[in-house]
């Protein structure tokens, strides 16, 4: 039921004393320890001094991913490097990759985090846990596999991949939790029924799938493609990988481990703190993490927070799935997109999740394709009225008109880890 009850069901007053302890003492060890961030903080005029409660937080300055590059590799290392046991990498593929640091205490309360989110989806010693993430720099598959040794389950390290032999593998060792990012469920799902199996020839109960955007429409596709409940689980490298929130068995929303991470939302082209409920950038504040600790780090993620009740007994603040990084939206003809509200829109619709949207500009105009994979059933004369009729259903919910491309099923490539939705080729012409 609870990773740690006394923390997660704890009462808003004793969790915001723990927090203003905690902040306090974090604030004085990265003045102490980074100069790069000592540096931000006397530019604007603040000491740690100043920084008593939770109420101070907006004294202080943001961090951004700039920041990070410009202090790469060691200008963020708040500790001596031979405190440091491990590092973990983003996946960017442009600029400097950002790289994190952390003691053994750090890897300590990171696995403790995820072994909250696998016990919220009911995973107990007795669980069988396949983790399908990538191992190896990228967070993923050492956040579940640390977070599942701590629940005492039987972890299966598989990393993504070789899709055919992690079916043979669930089904030999049966398999009880299923740990990957969300567009690889949808591939295990369908190789599954390829294989002419279905979810009675398994024992999958749950999945834990993060690390990519992924709408509710596509939640009920894999729970029934797997025989599943499948669980939202977020979290960055910076901020140490997965476990940051994670959902509950209500799945509305993620509950943030609030006593290592202090979550804001703010105006993403002010930076203004916003009340609970708006929708803006996600900030973290990590006030327990030692290596790399990251004060009011703008993580480019849009979400809402809210603090209502849970019918999981849980007190932790929620905050919604995130609908996609403020740098994955598109801007097309002059109209914001993201790729989730697509997706949505293609789910419902009756269609799998292998989609790609291709955005180019042609004399100086936009152009705006979706590509996804006519159904094996569909008939040749069908495919001009199912695109027409998708074409509309995306004017509907996006305000401007995709042409929509029904190609041949299996075409769109699959993804073993984090899939490319979006392919902006105006990029290419900057
Ligand atoms: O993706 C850590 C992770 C691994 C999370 C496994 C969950 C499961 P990065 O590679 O640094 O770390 O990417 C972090 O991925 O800022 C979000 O934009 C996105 N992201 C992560 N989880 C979710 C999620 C890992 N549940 C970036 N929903 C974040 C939507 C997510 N986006």
């Amino acid at each position: 039921m609870y990773w740690n009850e006394k923390i997660e069901c704890m009462s808003r007053e004793d969790m915001t004393a723990l927090q203003n302890e905690r902040l306090a003492a974090q604030v004085k060890h990265v003045y102490d320890n980074v100069p790069y961030y000592r540096d931000l903080m006397d530019k604007k005029g603040v000491k740690p001094e100043d920084i008593k409660t939770i109420d101070d937080l907006h004294k202080l300055p943001f961090i951004s991913k700039a920041d990070l590059r410009d202090a790469y590799p060691y200008g963020m290392l708040a500790v001596p490097l031979k405190d440091c046991v491990r590092i973990h990498s983003t996946s960017g593929t442009t600029g400097k990759r950002v790289v994190a640091f952390y003691t053994q205490d750090d890897l300590d309360l990171w696995e403790d985090c995820v072994a909250r989110a696998l016990t919220a989806a009911g995973a107990t010693s007795d669980d069988v846990v396949q983790v399908c993430y990538g191992y190896g720099l990228f967070t993923g598959g050492a956040g579940l596999d640390g977070g599942s040794h701590k629940v005492g389950c039987l972890t299966l390290p598989m990393s993504s991949g070789n899709t055919e032999r992690q079916i043979q593998f669930m089904r030999d060792l049966g398999a009880t939790i299923l740990c990957c990012t969300p567009s690889y469920a949808a591939y295990i799902g369908e190789t599954l029924h390829e294989m002419g199996l279905s979810p009675a020839d398994i024992k999958l109960k749950a999945g834990i799938f993060g690390a990519e955007p992924w709408t509710n429409e596509m939640r009920r596709q894999i729970e029934e493609l797997l025989g599943i409940k499948a669980y939202d689980i977020y979290g960055l490298t910076e901020t140490s990988g997965p476990g940051v929130a994670f959902e509950c068995p209500e799945q509305s929303g993620m509950h943030i481990n609030e006593d290592n991470f202090i979550p804001e939302i703010i105006d993403p082209d002010t930076g203004e703190v916003l009340p609970e409920g708006s929708k803006g950038e996600l900030v973290f504040t990590s006030i327990t993490k030692k290596a790399f600790p990251l004060l009011r780090y703008r993580t480019r993620d849009i979400c809402v927070l809210s603090k209502g009740k849970c019918s999981c007994g849980r007190t932790l603040i929620k905050m919604t799935k995130p609908m996609g990084r403020s740098d994955d939206m598109m801007i097309i003809r002059g109209i914001n997109v993201f790729p989730s509200q697509i997706e949505a829109v293609l789910i419902s619709s009756g269609y799998t999740p292998n989609y790609q949207i291709v955005v180019d500009r042609v004399n100086n105009t936009d152009t705006f394709d979706v590509l996804l994979e006519r159904p094996a059933e569909a008939l040749d004369y069908e495919i001009p009225k199912r695109e027409k009729a998708l074409a509309s259903a995306l004017k509907t919910m996006l305000g401007i008109t995709p042409k929509v491309h029904l190609v041949a099923p299996k075409s769109i490539a699959r993804s073993e880890g984090k899939a490319v939705r979006v392919i902006d080729k105006r990029k290419l012409h900057d």
